[in-house]
């Protein structure tokens, strides 16, 4: 009999936050999500816990060592049937750097960051669409800066 896979596949996402600021990314690549900003993350590989995944994929993409702190409430569907989790996490060590799939990264206020922004944000941040009620998801949880 053929195993089937129904699970959604995991794509984790970082909410790298200090000084009252989160981390937003813009990706490179694809084409097609190029110049959206993103939290930066990437897919969970089979057998990969979850945390394991994130660290990785933030040492790989930006250079920096982090612990997973918390588990943001919710899941958000991506295309062909992915689905985005986001976490919290300290950053431990090293500067941000765009090392892989972005080409620039911001820290941003919450007033900046919030997806339907109330009142005026002078230059709020293009997320990806995955990415609007997973931001909110965080600033709901970070409480106001
Ligand atoms: N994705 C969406 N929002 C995010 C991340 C990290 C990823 N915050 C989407 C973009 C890709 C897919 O998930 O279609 C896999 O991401 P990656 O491995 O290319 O970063
Ligand atoms: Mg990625």
């Amino acid at each position: 009999m053929t195993e089937r896979k129904t699970a959604a596949r995991v794509v984790v996402a970082g909410a790298v936050y200090g000084g009252g600021r989160l981390l937003a990314a813009r990706r490179s690549a694809p084409p097609e999500l190029a110049g959206r900003w993103e939290l930066p993350g990437g897919k969970v590989e089979p057998g990969e816990r979850e945390e394991d995944a994130l660290v990785r994929e933030l040492r790989e993409e930006l250079g920096i060592e982090t612990v997973p702190v918390a588990r943001v409430p919710g899941a958000w569907p991506l295309p062909r049937g992915h689905e985005l989790r986001v976490w919290t996490v300290r950053l431990v060590s090293g500067e941000p750097r765009p090392l892989q799939d972005h080409d620039a990264l911001r820290w941003v206020t919450a007033s900046e960051a919030a997806p339907d922004g109330q009142g005026p944000a002078p230059d709020p941040v293009d997320w990806l669409e995955a990415d609007r009620p997973a931001v909110r998801a965080v600033l709901a949880l970070l409480g106001p800066a």
